[in-house]
């Protein structure tokens, strides 16, 4: 059985039940909370981040590798571009969006949303810093990549669509709006992948658990919203 280990609410374990269930593959879901795991987790994953795998033959650590060696395993309706140039491009955006992206969505996220529920206060210059300082050159970047409609590779939604997107979405849970006068075609890009089946999938799971933050930590109720369509 494929065991992934994580929280829904990572836009990094978000990656991998979106390759399972665009696979239409069986998962069970191990809940492991970030910076809060014990020892014991370390043997599975040295760094102690989520997501990790297991199944009957390996466990693996970081979300890029086991998507990866999911798609291998399954290999019916790949999350990767069928073109070779187009696949490797689509790994690059993957992976602009796990660090450049991250960088800048995580710092709402972290701030504002897990801070809150280890009973700490959010450090807003640090949310200040990356949107004003970080945002606009990840933005335009990825303004320049986009095409006017449809998804990154005409292949349809692909896991790269899923990192970008999911990594804003993520940012959004924290109060992150893209200005969509300056990034149009962001702006209508992360609504479609969002409005899409798949990514509506996430959201119902992760709605419940955000809720319940929202209500139970006072500060991170200004950035309530609700991404379900
Ligand atoms: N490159 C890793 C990043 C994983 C990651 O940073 N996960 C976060 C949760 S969203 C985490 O576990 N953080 C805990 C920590 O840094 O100690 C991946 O793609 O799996």
């Amino acid at each position: 059985m494929n065991k992934i280990y994580g929280v829904p609410l990572s836009p990094y374990v978000r990656k991998v039940l979106f390759t399972l269930e665009h696979k239409n593959i069986d998962y069970t879901l191990q809940p492991v909370l970030p910076f809060r795991c014990n020892e014991d987790y370390s043997r599975l994953h040295p760094l102690k981040k989520v997501p990790c795998f297991e199944d009957e033959y390996i466990t693996l650590p970081d979300s890029s590798i086991i998507c990866g060696y999911l798609d291998h395993k399954y290999p019916q309706s790949s999350v990767y571009p069928s073109d070779f140039r187009e696949a490797a491009k689509a790994r690059w955006l993957e992976e602009y969006a796990d660090t450049a992206v991250a960088e800048v969505m995580l710092a709402y996220q972290f701030e504002r949303i897990v801070k809150p529920t280890l009973r700490k206060a959010a450090d807003e210059d640090k949310v200040t810093h990356a949107g004003v300082h970080q945002a606009p050159a990840v933005c335009r970047y990825l303004e320049d990549q986009l095409r006017a409609s449809g998804y990154l590779f005409a292949d349809g939604l692909l896991l790269c669509d899923i990192a970008v997107a999911g990594m804003f979405l993520t940012g959004r849970y924290g109060g992150f709006v893209v200005c969509g006068h300056t990034y149009p075609k962001l702006e209508a890009y992360l609504d479609r992948v969002w409005r899409s089946e798949a990514m509506q999938l996430r959201i119902v799971q992760e709605k419940p658990i955000l809720e319940n933050i929202y209500k139970h930590f006072s500060t991170t109720r200004e950035w309530a919203c609700d991404m379900t369509t």
